[in-house]
């Protein structure tokens, strides 16, 4: 439980800065922070083993650092540098580290919700046991890409957590 707390608090205390730095106007583009949710990366991750794969949305800095990444590589990615999780050219929406099994950081509303169901049908024709998670917040919920239900018999095993 202290491991869990010290890992929220870590996400909390980098996304302070970085809201901190974005109003000194030190980051290019958007900048979305991830306060008040770390519970849910911390929390979840702490379920997955290894192979098992996250994707998100823009939303990302949080899933970043939990699903492994140094902050000072975040923080670099954030301010545009090569030492960046995603070589600096991804920004706070795209921030990417699969070998990490993080599939990113999308800035498209609910892009991420075909890509992890592509994900999970990848582990399932590999035959592994492996689950992917798909996180997404209510805007993206109220998206043709999730709310398409003539897709939804051929999830066969693909489960739907909401
Ligand atoms: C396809 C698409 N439509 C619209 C937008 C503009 N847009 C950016 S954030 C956002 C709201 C998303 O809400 P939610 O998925 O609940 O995420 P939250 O910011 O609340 O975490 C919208 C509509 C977009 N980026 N992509």
């Amino acid at each position: 439980m202290l491991d869990f707390f010290k890992q929220m608090s870590l996400v909390r205390r980098f996304e302070e800065k970085a809201g901190q730095m974005y109003g000194m106007g030190l980051i290019g583009g958007f900048c979305h922070l991830y306060i008040g949710q770390e519970a849910v990366a911390v929390g979840l991750q702490s379920a997955l083993k290894k192979g098992d794969n996250i994707i998100t949305g823009y939303r990302a800095h949080g899933h970043a650092i939990i699903t492994g990444a140094t902050p000072k590589s975040v923080m670099a990615e954030l301010t545009g540098r090569a030492a960046g999780i995603a070589k600096g050219k991804g920004g706070s929406m795209h921030m990417f580290d699969p070998k990490a099994g993080f599939f990113g950081g999308h800035g498209i509303v609910g892009a991420q919700v075909p890509l992890g169901t592509g994900l999970g049908f990848a582990a399932k024709y590999k035959g592994t046991d492996n689950v992917v998670l798909t996180y997404f917040g209510d805007g993206a919920a109220n998206q043709a890409r999730f709310m398409k239900p003539s897709i939804w018999p051929s999830f066969g095993t693909c489960r739907l957590f909401m």
